[in-house]
């Protein structure tokens, strides 16, 4: 069952990839890298449910599996699905370098403590998970305030697709501490099939629903101010 489970996981994430490659062939003018990044954070999620579907990516802990494949997906990914966001709501990026910094550096803060808590079989792992998740809550913390008061000077259907997904983000991602402490690397209330599925279900929504709805909103995209301006190319 684990095995179907990661194989819809590297088949969904290729279907999403393949489908934003297609999608970018006809990206708007100067909204390319949104594509590019969006399809790079299928392709890698994909590679990483595909090693984990052939029984790769995993050690024993104790005596449990532990699955680092997923955090070696998510040390990239994440940082990218940020990057998607801020590109998003700022107007400038390039005169907002702290705070995508801020964001970029409390992921790396996040994942790379969930790591060192999952390879960790004793007690001290719930300290890691306490740290990773504070980075967390800081992490979101910063795009409830800081992405949100930004997107405020973009037009009215940026600042729709930016709530929806910002929103998706906030609440997709407190998910993942909780499943966390359910599953295998926490107390074990589930076991390691159900936990799976689970962060099947939330990747799957938070790399491919993410995906599909921003690089869907063509009007909107179209529409973002700052960023690379188009410019009239010369042939
Ligand atoms: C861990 C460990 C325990 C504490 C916290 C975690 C948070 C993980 C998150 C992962 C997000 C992943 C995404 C993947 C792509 O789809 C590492 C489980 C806070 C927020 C969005």
């Amino acid at each position: 069952m684990e095995t179907v489970f990661l194989s819809i996981g590297a088949l969904g994430m290729i279907i999403g990839a393949v489908s934003f490659a297609y999608l970018g062939t006809q990206a708007p003018q100067g909204t390319r890298h949104f594509y590019a990044i969006t399809f790079l954070i299928a392709l890698i999620a994909g590679i990483s449910y595909f090693v984990m579907a052939t029984g790769g990516g995993l050690t024993l802990v104790g005596d449990r599996a532990f699955y680092y494949a997923r955090y070696v997906d998510w040390i990239f990914t994440t940082p990218l699905l940020l990057i998607d966001l801020a590109l998003l709501a700022l107007a400038r990026p390039g005169r907002n370098l702290g705070l995508i910094g801020a964001l970029v550096g409390l992921d790396l803060v996040m994942i790379l403590t969930g790591l060192w808590a999952g390879a960790t079989a004793g007690g001290g792992r719930y300290v890691l998970w306490f740290i990773s998740t504070a980075a967390m809550v800081a992490l979101l913390y910063l795009v409830v305030t800081q992405l949100f008061a930004a997107a405020r000077t973009q037009s009215p259907a940026v600042q729709q697709i930016f709530r929806t997904l910002a929103v998706l983000t906030v609440v997709l991602w407190s998910l993942y501490p909780i499943v966390w402490l359910l599953g295998t690397e926490g107390f074990g209330a589930v076991g390691l099939t159900i936990e799976i599925a689970l962060f099947l279900v939330l990747d799957l929504a938070a790399k491919i629903g993410f995906g599909f709805l921003l690089l869907t909103n063509r009007q909107a995209l179209s529409e973002i101010s700052g960023g690379s301006v188009a410019q009239p190319r010369v042939s």
